[in-house]
């Protein structure tokens, strides 16, 4: 006979994990704040491996520290000895030195672990506010140790526009580009168009050799402030609560679309409006 103890604990053990491995948003709409809530609202326990602190408010970004790559290699090697890990996103890593930390450290664990775990890459690179975020030498890097590993890399047009060293001005540049990039990254990429600025924010995901658009209607007049973070981390709740690659896109759309609509707003001294994202 189960107690209701044993009940109560067992459920607990099913909650899913997801561990991203991000910066710190002191504003908290982006960075590892804005994953941690996304998890959160979307029922998955949220680890964090920090690897920098940004002081920064959405229009500016005013000092970045990263952590020593051995701190970050530490917190990720502690908690996937811990927990049983469902799944992993990448956010702000900040330095070449830290991005070979994380990709080693998760590939001598899954090693080790003998699973291999699903791993979102979100190459971030530049704020929305149009900061330098990621140290240039790191983006070689990312191309040689980090993407090779990725279950999905989700860039946005600027980055994938940095990576194919391109220009991608419409929908029919966005579909080489999506295709491109899998191709060179051996990968399945989700490019985020919301960039464009058309009528509709579209997605386009390529997986196994096949082309799949995300759409939603484009909310005008917002000012957003950590839209791909809420993105990636949704998508990496999706896919540690077992969901397929496109079921977990599909839902992490909605929720950032459903966010920007419902966004919370205050009036600053200025008069001026500051916009973020809610995630719940
Ligand atoms: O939105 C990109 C981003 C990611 N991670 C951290 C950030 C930002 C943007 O400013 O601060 C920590």
């Amino acid at each position: 006979m189960t107690t209701q103890r044993s009940r109560r604990s067992q459920s607990a053990a099913t909650v899913p994990l997801a561990l991203t491995i991000a910066g710190s948003d002191c504003s908290a709409g982006a960075g590892i704040q804005a994953d941690l809530k996304t998890f959160t609202a979307l029922g998955v326990y949220g680890l964090t491996a920090v690897t920098c602190v940004v002081a920064e408010v959405p229009r500016k970004v005013s000092r970045i520290e990263p952590a020593t790559a051995r701190m970050v290699r530490e917190q990720i090697e502690l908690l996937l000895k811990a927990f049983p890990v469902d799944a992993i996103k990448t956010g702000l890593l900040c330095s070449a030195e830290i991005v070979c930390a994380v990709a080693r450290t998760i590939q001598h664990n899954e090693r080790k672990l003998a699973r291999s775990i699903p791993f979102v890459v979100d190459p971030v690179m530049i704020a929305t506010s149009g900061d330098n975020l990621l140290e240039p030498e790191a983006v070689e890097t990312y191309e040689n140790e980090l993407f090779p590993l990725a279950t999905l890399i989700t860039p946005n047009l600027d980055e994938a526009a940095l990576l194919l060293e391109t220009i991608i001005n419409d929908r029919g540049q966005m579909e080489s580009a999506a295709k491109a990039l899998a191709k060179k990254y051996h990968a399945s990429v989700l490019l985020k168009g919301g960039h464009l600025r058309d009528d509709n924010a579209i997605d386009l995901l390529f997986h196994h050799g096949q082309l799949t658009e995300f759409s939603a209607p484009f909310v005008r007049g917002v000012e957003t402030h950590g839209t791909g973070c809420t993105y990636s981390a949704a998508i990496t709740a999706g896919l540690a609560s077992g969901f397929s690659l496109e079921r977990a896109i599909r839902r992490a759309k909605k929720l950032v679309t459903e966010s920007i609509k419902r966004r919370f707003r205050w009036k600053l001294k200025s008069g001026d409006i500051l916009e973020a994202l809610r995630h719940s």
